[in-house]
């Protein structure tokens, strides 16, 4: 990855619309009912991105939090900051598979076909199974959670995930006792993805959680974003999202899941062990290998401060009392 980067042309582009949501979320008082029903339409009509080509379709069965407004933001599921609009999230990617320039990426990547999906879970657990994306999406109700998101790179973003809890597959198919670690991988076909021709990483791209992070209700599968299937710059079909680590641990286009007993190897760490750690949880005290104690929110002008672990340290510092955050990094 590249150091920090300063693309004025990221700047300015907001989503007002965000600011009219929360504001009137919080009017009603929590009640989400009438204005979820707004929100879908509404998205539609403020973030409209540039080829109409790259547009998705809209992603069916999300459903309305039975929790208030002030009850998802004390879970962590709903973050109050103005979103990052839809276009930045979808034409300002990490995704090396295809290219390592970011703002390419979509375009490379356009044709990218998912029909026929599958992902394989197995390993140490009691029924190992194939998922279709169907299947996926029976296993629970989509739900929305708004995170944030910051890359090791410092930039950030806010984005509107749609998804359901990891916690949800690994229960359907039952992890066993020695079971301590969850191991995924990202599709490997060159054919399909370009940027898996050159060497800069190896392929697939592989990352990891332990069993413990990976069933915190905040680690989600995302199959979605502002309310529309994953386009395939940010992950299509289904991608993880972790939002108190950097976003490298969010691995992309997963066809793989395998729980295990010992800590498997993931992609940026065996690149470089030393800058990108195993947890990568977000701490503005620890240099990894440049300062991350401020970040540039893509949208905004100014830097602002990294907060640790994301803003999500009620949700997860439970999961690293034991832990040295500074050799752990
Ligand atoms: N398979 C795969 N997953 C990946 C990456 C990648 O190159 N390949 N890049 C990671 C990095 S460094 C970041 S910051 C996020 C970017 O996600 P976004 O493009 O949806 O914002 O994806 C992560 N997941
Ligand atoms: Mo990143």
């Amino acid at each position: 990855m590249s150091q920090p980067n300063s693309d004025k042309s990221l700047i300015d582009d907001v989503t007002p619309y965000s600011q009219y949501v929360n504001r009137r979320q919080f009017i009603r008082g929590g009640v989400l009912a009438g204005s979820m029903l707004a929100t879908a339409g509404a998205y539609k009509y403020f973030n409209q991105i540039a080829d109409p080509g790259m547009q998705m379709k809209e992603l069916g069965g999300i459903v309305d939090s039975p929790l208030s407004q002030q009850e998802q933001i004390k879970q962590g599921l709903w973050v109050d900051d103005r979103l990052t609009s839809e276009k930045n999230i979808k034409t300002y990617n990490n995704f090396y598979e295809f290219t390592k320039r970011k703002n390419r990426v979509a375009a490379v990547a356009k044709d990218f076909k998912t029909d026929g999906w599958q992902l394989e879970v197995g390993g140490l657990v009691d029924k190992p199974a194939t998922f279709t994306m169907n299947d996926i999406h029976d296993l629970s109700p989509i739900e929305e959670r708004i995170y944030r998101m910051r890359c090791v790179e410092t930039w950030s973003m806010v984005i509107p995930w749609a998804g359901i809890p990891l916690s949800r597959l690994l229960e359907k198919v039952i992890p066993t006792a020695e079971a301590k670690y969850v191991a995924f991988e990202t599709l490997y076909d060159p054919k399909r993805m370009p940027g898996q021709s050159s060497t800069i990483l190896k392929w697939p791209y592989v990352e990891g959680l332990t069993l413990a992070e990976a069933m915190n209700p905040l680690t989600l599968l995302a199959t979605g974003l502002y309310r529309r299937e994953l386009p395939p710059q940010d992950g299509a079909p289904i991608r993880l999202v972790v939002p108190w680590k950097y976003g490298f641990k969010g691995i992309k286009s997963i066809v793989k899941i395998t729980l295990t007993d010992e800590q498997p190897p993931t992609s940026w760490n065996e690149y470089n062990p030393r800058a990108y750690g195993y947890y990568a949880n977000v701490n503005p005290e620890v240099s990894r290998p440049w300062s991350q104690a401020t970040e540039q929110r893509i949208g905004e002008f100014e830097r602002r401060d990294t907060l640790m672990f994301n803003g999500y340290e009620d949700q997860v510092a439970h999961l690293y009392e034991d832990l040295d955050l500074e050799v752990n990094y």
